[in-house]
């Protein structure tokens, strides 16, 4: 309670020790819950070992999808050596009740994370190729873009902007003039609506055959647009239960949708505020690709592209070839970084 009243950053050295703390015994409480199980079940009610995929991970459970489809309640093992996420393969034993214990983690080819506090992590999916960051077009959240941004490329998937609820915006060209700097730095950015249909068959068509995950700040329409591939049934059988398939339901797990026609795509809980790990405040720049051929170019080395004379950022700048907003967007990250300590 008293975290999230506090947010992060205000957050004493003691709190955050505490959480860390509180996060490995859950961590450990967990392990420990997969060896009770299959304890309490005995060795000859287990199959032998296989592969499955995480679905979902609710509290002390993981949801597991065997080979043929079917889903798995499973309890993780001390030898697992971490905690299974969203888009994992693992190692598994199912039981003759239909509970499954979680023997290992495969290797995993991508990994997206942020860090909630501290040196607390959370890995919002594994194996992921792409990464859709929604925004309502009313009030796009350009800091929280240019986070998602820098976390996709620490993590190495690529991502691709998805501007939704575009029917409620009256000028196009704003939103075209506000996002054209990404244009330019060649990601893609998708106009959609769910309610008017635009941009949809040809986000579908992009997101065919590939493990995706949809991220943005709550409410800007993640899981609207899951809805339109997947149908009411497997949105229901999933792990958002009480979905209704209209009107506002917020979304609490991070689950994996198959997608008819082959590939996936999980949704994730929406954020308000979004860290970065696994970067450092100087080298956040490299995710800037926009800024980055100014940045070597200053007079002084260790130029902080603020009021230095021979400040090349600036100058491009003030000829109108990069935006300032970026410019301080990187500044923001930079000072977040450093007071964060999140190396
Ligand atoms: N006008 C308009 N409303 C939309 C559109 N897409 C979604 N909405 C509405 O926006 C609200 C939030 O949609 P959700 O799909 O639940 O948003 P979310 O991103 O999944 O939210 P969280 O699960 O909290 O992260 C709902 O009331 C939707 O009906 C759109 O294209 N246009
Ligand atoms: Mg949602
Ligand atoms: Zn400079």
């Amino acid at each position: 309670m008293i975290r999230k009243k506090m947010g992060e950053g205000h957050l004493t050295q003691r709190q955050k020790g505490q959480i860390a703390h509180t996060e490995r015994k859950r961590s450990e409480s967990m392990a420990t819950h997969g060896d009770a199980l299959l304890h309490c079940l005995g060795r000859e009610s287990f199959g032998p070992e296989e592969e499955g995929l995480v679905i979902a991970h609710f509290g002390l459970n993981i949801e597991v999808e065997d080979g043929q489809g079917e889903r798995f309640r499973c309890a993780v093992r001390k030898s697992s050596t971490g905690e299974p996420v969203c888009g994992d393969r693992v190692l598994w034993m199912r039981a003759d009740n239909g509970q499954g214990v979680i023997n290992r983690i495969l290797p995993r080819q991508s990994l997206l994370q942020r860090p909630l506090t501290g040196q607390r992590l959370q890995v919002i999916a594994a194996n992921v190729q792409r990464i859709w960051v929604v925004f309502a077009a009313t009030e796009p959240n350009m800091g929280l873009l240019d986070r998602y941004l820098v976390a996709a490329g620490v993590a190495g998937i690529e991502a691709v902007i998805l501007v939704n609820k575009m029917d409620l915006v009256d000028d196009v060209a704003v939103i075209e003039a506000r996002f054209a700097p990404y244009r330019q730095m060649g990601y893609q950015v998708m106009l959609l609506s769910t309610v008017d249909k635009r941009g949809l068959p040809e986000l579908a068509q992009a997101m065919q055959g590939l493990i995706s995950v949809l991220v943005g700040e709550s409410g800007t329409g993640k899981s609207s647009l899951l809805a339109e591939w997947v149908s009411a049934e497997s949105l229901k059988i999933g792990a958002v239960s009480q979905w209704s398939g209209k009107g506002r339901h917020t979304t609490t797990v991070t689950s994996w949708y198959h997608l008819p026609g082959g590939g996936a795509l999980i949704d994730s809980p929406g954020i308000r505020e979004f860290g970065l790990c696994g970067v450092t405040a100087a080298e956040v720049g490299r995710y800037f690709p926009d800024l980055l051929p100014w940045m070597g170019r200053c007079r002084f080395n260790d130029c902080r592209h603020a009021a230095e004379p021979g400040c090349a950022v600036q100058e491009a700048i003030a000829r109108g070839e990069v935006s300032a907003e970026r410019l301080q967007s990187l500044q923001r990250i930079q000072e977040s970084l450093l007071q964060e300590r999140i190396y």
